[in-house]
């Protein structure tokens, strides 16, 4: 059996789930349709009204949203709460331009605190422990999701927040601090440099939650072993509210998603039909009880399976596997999500063609990206002294833009082998998804 935060929710009968999920999908729906002009036209534009939802049941009228719809209605169009009652946004990583906004009232932050408190719970983690927050803080939602989280439960907070390697460490082994929230690669990389610095003795932690980005079993085990923890996955995105939407228990065997706020399906990615329990399909979210920016049938991209059996912790919420890959073509590079389309519109706008490949490795565990970009005739230098500031230029625009750095290659004119259908761009060496 588990710890839980709040046991009656999560271990609720499946009954009580449904009935939870039909009541507050359709007051969301409602709320939804009469304050945000762009559900409302999605929704007449289906046919559908409010008052077609009944249950959920229903859920299969209601239309798609996507990131482009997002994109869209930027900033405020799927608002669906006056703005002066929103007291917070955060914003996705790495993206140009119009970025994903999340809005968020005061009860829409009071939900996803609970949400990353039964996150840190499960691990065993109570108000005596010290929970380490390396996750970044800022318009990401790693950082202040955990911490929300960290506070309900009334465990001592470090918001270290990401980077400072050094000084992570010192108040690590100086307040000892017992539950470490990273992104698994950050974890790993501190792992090896603790080994390094002989310092492992003086390390206390006993759990960590590390989420954000793809990872795999055999990284689990390595960083269990060289940290001497248990180590929790936990999933979620800004556009449903941040980390949080599902985090795994003590039996390590899929993430619980805390239906009581999220609604999963999973749907074929081509199609957009619903596919029955345990095919791998896309992995859709309806955000059923928040204020300001609920989603209705959100696509998430993320390839999953949905697993339906009771969990020997007692909890009765459906696990989600880990992230299977995804049907666009985002990555998740050291945590930052990025979209090819990036890295080409800052090649274009330095005047080199889309000849070029993105390469992407895992030394040590920590991400490498690689960018091989052919010079035109006109770019064309054989100095060694223009084209490394060539590329040095290229490289400060992508970190820009990105928010990571790159390592850019000034390649020949027609090194790069061209394609006779779609072109490969992207070389993704991580083998992150199995
Ligand atoms: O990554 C929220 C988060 C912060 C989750 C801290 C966990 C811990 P975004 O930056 O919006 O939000 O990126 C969301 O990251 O659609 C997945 O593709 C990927 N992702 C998130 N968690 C996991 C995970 C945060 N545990 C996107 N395993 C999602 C695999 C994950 N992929």
């Amino acid at each position: 059996m588990g710890t839980y935060y709040q046991k009656e929710i999560e271990c609720a009968s499946r009954e009580q789930i449904k009935e939870w999920q039909s009541e507050r999908l359709v007051k969301t729906v409602k709320r939804a349709y009469e304050n945000s002009q762009y559900y409302k036209n999605l929704m007449d534009d289906k046919g559908v009204s409010p008052d077609d939802i009944k249950s959920v049941d229903d859920l299969h009228k209601l239309p798609f949203l996507e990131k482009d719809d997002l994109r869209k209605s930027y900033p405020y169009g799927l608002m669906s709460a006056p703005i002066h009652d929103c007291i917070r946004i955060q914003s996705t990583s790495g993206t140009t331009g119009k970025r994903v906004i999340a809005f968020y009232t005061q009860h829409d932050l009071d939900l996803w605190d609970d949400c990353c408190a039964r996150a840190i719970t499960a691990t065993g983690a109570t108000k005596d422990d010290v929970i380490h927050i390396s996750y970044g803080y800022g318009l990401f939602t790693g950082g202040l999701g955990l911490h929300g989280g960290s506070h309900k439960v009334g465990s001592l907070t470090l918001p270290v927040s990401s980077g400072n390697t050094e000084r992570q460490l010192q108040f690590m082994c100086d307040l000892e601090s017992t539950v470490l929230c990273c992104t698994p690669s950050y974890a790993a990389y501190l792992a090896e440099t603790i080994a390094e610095k002989g310092i492992k003795d003086q390390i206390k932690l006993k759990a960590g939650i590390f989420g954000a980005e793809a990872w795999t079993e055999e990284m689990r085990k390595d960083i269990e072993e060289k940290l001497g923890i248990k180590a929790y996955d936990i999933y979620g995105l800004t556009e449903l509210s941040g980390p949080g939407v599902s985090f795994e228990c003590s039996e390590q065997n899929g993430m619980h998603i805390n239906e009581d706020h999220f609604i999963a399906e999973i749907i074929d990615p081509e199609t957009g039909e619903v596919l029955p329990d345990g095919q791998k399909g896309e992995l859709v979210f309806s955000s059923i009880t928040k204020e300001a920016f609920p989603l209705l049938r959100y696509r998430t991209r993320d390839i999953c399976i949905l697993n339906h059996e009771k969990c020997p912790c007692g909890r009765t919420m459906t696990r989600m596997a880990k992230p299977l890959g995804r049907s666009d073509d985002m990555l998740i590079i050291k945590g930052v999500n990025v979209f090819p389309s990036q890295i080409e519109a800052v090649l274009l706008q330095n005047g080199y063609p889309a000849n070029y490949q993105i390469i992407v490795t895992r030394v040590n565990n920590s991400d490498v990206l690689d960018i091989n970009v052919e010079m035109t005739p006109e770019k064309f230098s054989d100095t060694i002294g223009e084209i490394s500031s060539a590329e040095k230029v290229l490289t400060n625009d992508l970190r820009a833009v990105l928010g990571i750095f790159a390592r850019v290659h000034l390649v020949a004119h027609k090194s790069i082998v061209r394609s006779e259908g779609k072109a490969v761009r992207v070389i993704d060496k991580r083998n992150l998804y199995k």
